[in-house]
């Protein structure tokens, strides 16, 4: 079967089968669990199938089809097959509650929500489309639909403008914003990224990322078929693994805790001799980190820096300097600036301020949100990150801090003001404030500081139950400490550097 002879019309698909028309033969999947192997015919007319079965159960161009499922090639089929289709992409992390997710079905208003079939009866509460099913091992009603649905599929034709996915991030005011990015975002982030590190057929990507975030979809997957390379398609991130099968690939995609988790391995220099490319992202990679990789496999991390709203901004070079602790250079044809937070102005190289970013990888806005995508643009069209940083004289851009009140945990964004705001509303508490310290394998850690009521006496056991089913796991805190008063300025702000100074080491033990 050849297909993709007419995705031409359909921008992104057809970036996506750039690289390899007339190669439906060659690897494009190694399902390591499975003990299979995918050609990139064999995933697109998969994919083709996918798009008929998304067609019948109702998804016509522009709505939204939501994925909530365990990483597997069959979810990989959905995305492409919603892309032919003409829909909108909405995954969804697995980690989230029912509560959570209440949330996203409603602002999102899926025509069909595809989720394992442990959370059926809950999704099917919620969701007023069509509801279908699919496990880690691809079994599920979903796969009912594909066996009747026919081969081959003429792409919807959709323009760089059209919308291609919504990915809901979290923000600082504890309600998620699905961030809409366009065909054109994906597309140009694709091909950048797979020039600037060099990705060609001949490479092998160990895909060990989720693939319901930016990092695992956008770049990994997206760049790998626009390079028309072989992924190791691997469910979960173990470094075991991903150690024993580095000698049969040539790059990995991973976050800071993937490179921690390996180091503590051994056996790294053998492994990885077939390897050219590492790279690191999503949360900052200490400079610490940087070195111990290159002095255990002479091979130096290459760290770059995007985020849901933008795919890849910055990254340090495949040939020249790659700085630790810095993320490079802005990617080309994207502009990166450092402003003062409050006037706006460009700041000079070496100063501290607001980092933002204008080019064709930034996204269209918060789905139907205009006020808050308006607040988080310039006039002249630069969208500001809420990241705080540097870009020095010969031009790296360096990460310092957050004007986001965020915690990154294992790459996760976690928003203080969501768990707040639970925990606020548990009996005997007046009030609380969550920040994030040290952790040694996630980078940061999730802390709960709670200040009971007279009287009361909230244990953090119970306030840990109390959380259990509402937020997801990855944003529980990993320690609770139960105060007389949170420390507070002059001005009645919760001092939370105090508390992050006070807590520095409580996640180390
Ligand atoms: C798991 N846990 C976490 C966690 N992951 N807690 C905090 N932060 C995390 N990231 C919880 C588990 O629920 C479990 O809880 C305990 O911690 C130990 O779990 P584990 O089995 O050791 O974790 P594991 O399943 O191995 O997952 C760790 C991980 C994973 C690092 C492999 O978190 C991961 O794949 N992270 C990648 C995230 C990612 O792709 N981010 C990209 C976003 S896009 P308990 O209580 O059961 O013990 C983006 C833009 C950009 O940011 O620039 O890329
Ligand atoms: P998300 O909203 O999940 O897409 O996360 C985006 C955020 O992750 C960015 O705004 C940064 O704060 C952070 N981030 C991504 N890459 C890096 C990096 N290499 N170093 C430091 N922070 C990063």
């Amino acid at each position: 079967m050849n297909t993709g002879s007419d995705y031409a019309a359909n921008h992104l698909a057809h970036t996506l089968r750039a690289g390899s028309i007339g190669r439906d033969n060659a690897l494009c999947l190694d399902l390591h669990d499975r003990g299979a192997t995918l050609g990139f015919g064999d995933l697109f007319a998969m994919a083709e199938r996918y798009a008929n079965a998304l067609v019948a159960q109702g998804a016509q161009p522009g709505d939204r089809v939501m994925v909530q499922a365990e990483k597997s090639v069959e979810v990989l089929a959905v995305y492409l097959g919603a892309i032919l289709a003409g829909a909108i992409f909405v995954p969804l992390n697995t980690a989230y509650t029912a509560r959570e997710l209440e949330h996203f079905i409603t602002d999102a208003e899926p025509a069909l929500v595809i989720c394992d079939p442990a959370g059926e009866a809950t999704i099917r509460e919620l969701a007023r489309g069509a509801v279908l099913t699919v496990a880690a091992d691809g079994s599920g009603t979903l796969a009912d639909a594909v066996a009747n649905a026919p081969d081959g599929f003429d792409a919807i034709p959709r323009d760089a403008d059209d919308l291609a996915c919504i990915l809901y991030t979290s923000g600082t005011t504890g309600r998620s914003k699905g961030a809409m990015l366009t065909h054109a975002n994906l597309a140009s982030n694709a091909e950048t990224l797979r020039e600037y590190w060099r990705f060609a057929r001949e490479d092998t990507l160990i895909h060990a990322l989720p693939i319901f975030h930016a990092h695992g979809l956008f770049v990994a997957v997206n760049v790998s078929l626009n390079a028309g390379c072989a992924m190791i398609f691997l469910p979960k991130f173990d470094p075991e693994t991903v150690l024993s099968l580095m000698p049969r690939a040539t790059a990995m995609m991973g976050v800071p805790t993937f490179y921690t988790r390996l180091l503590a391995q051994g056996g790294l220099r053998d492994a990885s001799a077939t390897m050219r490319l590492f790279v690191s992202g999503s949360a900052p990679l200490l400079a610490e980190t940087h070195r111990e990789w290159t002095a255990a496999t002479g091979h130096n991390i290459l760290e770059r820096y995007g985020m849901t709203e933008t795919a890849m901004n910055t990254s340090n070079p495949y040939e020249g300097e790659r700085r630790p602790g810095t993320v490079g250079f802005p990617l080309p044809g994207i502009e990166v600036r450092v402003t003062d937070p409050e006037t706006a102005v460009p700041l000079a190289a070496g100063e501290i301020g607001g980092i933002e970013v204008r080019g064709p990888n930034v996204f269209r806005g918060y789905w139907q949100m205009p006020e808050k995508t308006a607040e988080e643009f310039r006039a002249d069209g630069f969208f500001i990150t809420g990241d705080l940083g540097t870009i020095s004289q010969d031009g790296y851009v360096t990460i310092v801090g957050r004007s986001k009140d965020l915690i990154i945990s294992g790459g996760y964004n976690i928003y203080p003001k969501e768990i707040e705001g639970l925990i606020d509303d548990l009996p005997g508490v007046i009030e609380s404030a969550v920040f994030g310290v040290p952790h040694p394998d996630f980078g940061e850690g999730v802390v709960a500081a709670v200040v009971a009521k007279p009287g009361a006496s909230p244990d953090p056991a119970t306030i840990r139950d109390a959380l259990s089913g509402q937020l997801a796991k990855f944003k529980q805190p990993k320690a609770i400490v139960v105060l007389d008063a949170l420390p507070r300025n002059t001005m009645g702000k919760v001092q939370k550097n105090t508390l992050r100074e006070t807590y520095a080491t409580i996640l180390n033990g």
